[in-house]
């Protein structure tokens, strides 16, 4: 429980807020795949006067006095980082993955030049060169895609487009996409014509720590994530790369696109590195793609269907086009405790803000100690309400997650 004391004086109605968000947290349960719940470590690693300082600058070459702790911190981190992926160089100042990705592009292209990334209908993501985002404005993005009939992304498609465009740069990562990335795939085809390779793994890094994903550090020249998604730790992104990329990749995120890091973030974000590098968290990671297969499994069996056809990794895109829309199932199960997201799906007739699937992940969940049974369980309450969503089943499904939620308390 936070000490929320202060607070309450100082400012009654934040705390309360604070207060009634910890509550929503408790009493129902978080399947938005880029969801965590990070440690009372963590946290407290992030409400410390560290906020205070400016440190423009690396460790040992800071624009401001009094930097001798916070130098410890942030070298702290990045040795963590590196030994956690068996990384050459390791950026723990980008403030938020977009971030990460800004300083990627920004490293190795000039406004104007081209990068190929994965398209955000397909699962990508908004700095993958969305025509709305800082990246499409900037660069000329070109886009690939998954097959029609697979769902999966084609490499003899990415090769081809790849020949045609030539990138400058060529990104591999995703936000809705189940499945594991031909990573050494994408090396040869950047090698071929000559292109930087940057992998985003802002979803997969938890699974990638805990080496239960194919790595992507072999094979990348640079890879950008952020750390609270299946990572577990604070709000905020990071970037690994070879040495040779090193200066590069720091100019970029500062004085590039940065100007003084968050060094509260920073510390919490070593906090997660150490818990990262315990055992105990590949076997939580284990229990993730454990409970994402059970998930799988069950809705199949409800006749849910999951593009692809299942999962590799935490996360499941569901095409629910034979019942109802992305946004009603997200409000549907929003009312019963249920945090999702509507999502895309590939070739998608319907529109981002109403479209035909929703995104399921499980690594909150996991954290909060579901097993697979009780992933099941949540799983045939989804489907229950999706297929059928009158209120007496929704009723129903409330008084079965509150009871389920009962049981694992998050904790705080
Ligand atoms: N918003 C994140 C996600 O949900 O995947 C990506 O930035």
């Amino acid at each position: 429980m936070f000490n929320l004391e202060n607070l309450k004086k100082t400012d009654p109605t934040i705390a309360g807020l604070i207060q009634k968000e910890i509550q929503r947290q408790r009493d129902g349960f978080e399947l938005i795949a880029s969801e965590n719940i990070a440690s009372e470590a963590v946290i407290e690693a992030m409400g410390t006067p560290l906020t205070n300082k400016y440190s423009e600058g690396y460790p040992g070459k800071r624009y401001y006095g009094g930097n001798q702790v916070i130098d410890e911190v942030e070298s702290l981190a990045i040795a963590r980082a590196k030994e956690l992926f068996g990384a050459e160089h390791a950026n723990v100042q980008p403030n938020s993955g977009s971030q990460a990705n800004q300083a990627a592009y920004m490293a190795f292209a000039a406004p104007g030049d081209t990068i190929m990334a994965m398209d955000l209908a397909h699962g990508g993501h908004l700095t993958h060169g969305s025509p709305v985002n800082a990246s499409g404005k900037l660069y000329k993005f070109v886009h690939y895609g998954v097959r029609r009939d697979t769902e999966r992304i084609d490499m003899d498609e990415v090769r081809s487009m790849a020949r045609e465009h030539r990138p400058k740069i060529i990104v591999a990562g995703y936000t809705a996409y189940p499945r594991h990335l031909d990573f050494a795939a994408f090396r040869a085809i950047a090698d071929e014509i000559g292109a930087v390779f940057v992998v985003d793994m802002a979803h997969f890094a938890g699974l990638v720590a805990a080496k239960l994903h194919p790595d992507p550090v072999p094979y990348a020249d640079v890879i950008t994530s952020t750390t609270h998604k299946t990572l577990r730790g604070p709000r905020g992104g990071m970037i690994l790369a070879k040495a040779a990329h090193a200066k590069a990749v720091d100019s970029a995120v500062f004085p590039g696109l940065q100007g003084g890091p968050l060094d509260h973030v920073i510390a919490a974000k070593a906090v997660c590195f150490a818990e990262a590098l315990q055992p105990s968290f590949v076997d939580y990671q284990r229990q993730v793609l454990a409970n994402a297969q059970k998930l799988a499994q069950t809705l199949s069996a409800a006749d849910i269907r999951p593009a692809t056809g299942g999962t590799d990794n935490h996360l499941l895109l569901l095409d629910l086009s034979k019942y109802l829309t992305g946004k009603e199932a997200e409000k549907h199960l929003e009312d019963i405790g249920l945090s999702v997201n509507k999502n895309m799906i590939p070739f998608d007739p319907r529109k981002p803000f109403d479209p035909s699937g929703l995104r399921i992940g499980t690594p909150a969940i996991t954290t909060r100690g579901l097993k697979e049974n009780d992933t099941a369980e949540l799983g045939r309450i989804i489907a229950s309400v999706i297929k059928t969503p009158t209120e007496a089943v929704k009723e129903q499904a409330r008084l079965e997650i509150k009871k389920l939620s009962a049981k694992f308390p998050l904790p705080y």
